[in-house]
């Protein structure tokens, strides 16, 4: 291993390659906590040809590459096993914007820029790039690639792999694809891009992309709206959509339990609304310059909706800080629920007309399992997307995480067999990394398993590339 070591000081600079405990310590745990491991080293090449290299290094010395990004993924497929042979491979050094074009509506980009860094440069042009996760100030454009990554933008421009036109690749055994087309028709054949998106870097690493931009949207009308039950949301969807049509950006979901969460922990969050709901929407329609009827459109859609029962009171945002606040309200969830103790996550998707009786009959199915778990549940209830998040049951008013740790296994196995009963998925918008690899292939038919290790096996003939993360395991 001292030769791999010295080959890769010599390939991208010796302070590039890191091995001591301190220095690889971020790159080793996950964001959630749960996944610690330990690595050969952490490189940090700053090119593709770098990339490359250490690929082929890796290779040539049979030991295998873990591709990593800004390491805000939830299931564990960004960080090393517990072995200690696996060399990390961060983007963090590739963050060049490499070219902006208004008028093809492309952006082309090093697979470690940020993805905040990618929504500004659109800006900068007067275009958006739309997608928009809680993590936009940490995550990059290749790991939101390799995670098919969702967020609140889905509804109206789609999951990741909508807005992706050509990739450049790293291969496992180091030579490097270029399809950075940016060609919106291109019917040459397998569509290789697609294979890669979503691929959670079993296949190979990302080291650039050319992304779509979209017409800018500075006009918004947002409103933080109480509701019922998740049957009331879902009607209320079905009435914003007739009302705002393309102007629907966001439709996002709450329960009580996530908002108690985030008033308790978020500091300067406060209670839009009077009286306590049951569940919350975040409803926002965005435009163009020229729309200038979109607080009328919402208006009218509330007022129809606080009518028919399906929304009780609403709140809507009169100025920038005010839209700010409703959205920290929602995006400000998944860190609290770290705050408050250990969380059970299920990142889970069912088809829109099942969703609200399923969501009413899970929860006391698992009062059953664990009594007094919390159900701290929200999402993007309009793509079907629910992250049906659990927290300990509190004991003397603290977490009792003991007693959800004891009871995990048997609260997501409820939660997923009624998933899959209802053909929902196990994993809407995160990926399966490591901690979901297994289960979702007890959900997948013996084709579909059998396609999977297919195409692995012709790309990565060694299980070089990330082992043990999306691809089941051979018995
Ligand atoms: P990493 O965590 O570094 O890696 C994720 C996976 O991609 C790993 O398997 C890794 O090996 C692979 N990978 C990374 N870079 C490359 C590359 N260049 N080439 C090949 N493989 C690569 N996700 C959503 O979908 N929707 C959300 O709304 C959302 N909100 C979030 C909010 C918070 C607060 C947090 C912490 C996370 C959230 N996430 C969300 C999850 C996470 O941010 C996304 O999965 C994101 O796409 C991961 O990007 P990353 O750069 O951090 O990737
Ligand atoms: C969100 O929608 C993210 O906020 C994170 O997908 C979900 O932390 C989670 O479980
Ligand atoms: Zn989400």
């Amino acid at each position: 291993m001292d030769d791999l070591l010295d080959q890769l000081r010599t390939s991208i600079g010796a302070d590039h390659v890191l091995t001591e405990d301190a220095d690889v310590a971020a790159y080793v745990v996950d964001w959630t906590g749960t996944h610690a491991g330990r690595a050969l080293a952490v490189v940090r090449p700053g090119s593709t040809e770098e990339v490359a290299a250490v690929v082929a290094a890796c290779a040539g010395a049979g030991v295998a590459v873990v591709p990593q990004g800004g390491n805000t993924g939830l299931v564990g497929g960004g960080v090393p096993d517990a072995s200690g042979s696996q060399v990390v491979l961060s983007l963090g050094r590739m963050r060049r914007v490499r070219e902006v074009d208004p008028v093809a509506g492309t952006v082309t980009v090093d697979a470690g820029v940020v993805l905040a860094d990618v929504q500004a440069a659109a800006e900068k042009v007067d275009r958006l790039f739309p997608m928009s996760l809680g993590s936009e100030g940490s995550c990059t454009i290749g790991g939101n690639l390799s995670t098919n990554a969702g967020g609140t933008a889905v509804l109206r421009y789609g999951m990741t792999r909508e807005l992706v036109l050509g990739l450049e690749v790293v291969l496992p055994d180091g030579r490097v694809w270029d399809g950075l087309r940016g060609l919106r028709k291109d019917n040459t054949g397998y569509d290789l891009t697609q294979l890669f998106v979503g691929a959670e870097g079993t296949l190979g690493v990302i080291t650039g992309a050319v992304l779509r931009l979209f017409p800018a949207t500075p006009r918004h009308a947002t409103a933080w709206v109480a509701v019922p039950s998740v049957d009331a949301a879902v009607s209320l969807l079905g009435l914003a959509q007739q009302h705002a049509g393309v102007h629907l950006s966001t439709f996002e979901i709450a329960n009580r339990q996530a908002i108690d969460l985030v008033l308790a922990h978020l500091p300067g969050a406060s209670d839009p609304l009077g009286e306590p709901s049951d569940w919350y929407v975040l409803v926002e329609l965005a435009g163009s310059a020229s729309d200038t009827g979109l607080d009328e459109t919402l208006e009218s859609l509330l007022g129809e909706a606080v009518e028919a029962g399906t929304a009780v009171d609403a709140a809507i945002a009169g100025s920038p800080a005010q839209r700010s606040a409703l959205w920290a309200l929602r995006e400000g969830i998944s860190e609290v629920q770290k705050v408050e103790g250990a969380t059970l996550k299920h990142d889970v998707t069912l088809p829109i007309a099942r969703l609200a009786e399923w969501a009413t009959t899970i929860g006391p199915r698992l009062q059953e399992v664990c009594p007094g778990v919390r159900l701290v549940t929200y999402g993007h209830v309009g793509d079907g997307n629910l992250h049906y998040n659990l927290n300990a049951p509190l004991a003397d008013d603290r977490s009792d995480d003991d007693a959800l740790r004891a009871a995990a296994a048997d609260l997501t196995a409820a939660i997923y067999d009624s998933v899959a009963r209802e053909a929902g998925s196990i994993s809407a918008e995160h990926g399966l990394g490591r901690t979901k690899v297994v289960a979702a292939a007890s959900y997948k038919s013996d084709v579909e398993v059998d396609l999977m290790r297919a195409l692995k096996h012709a790309l990565d003939p060694a299980g070089l590339m990330n082992p043990g993360v999306l691809v089941p395991p051979t018995q």
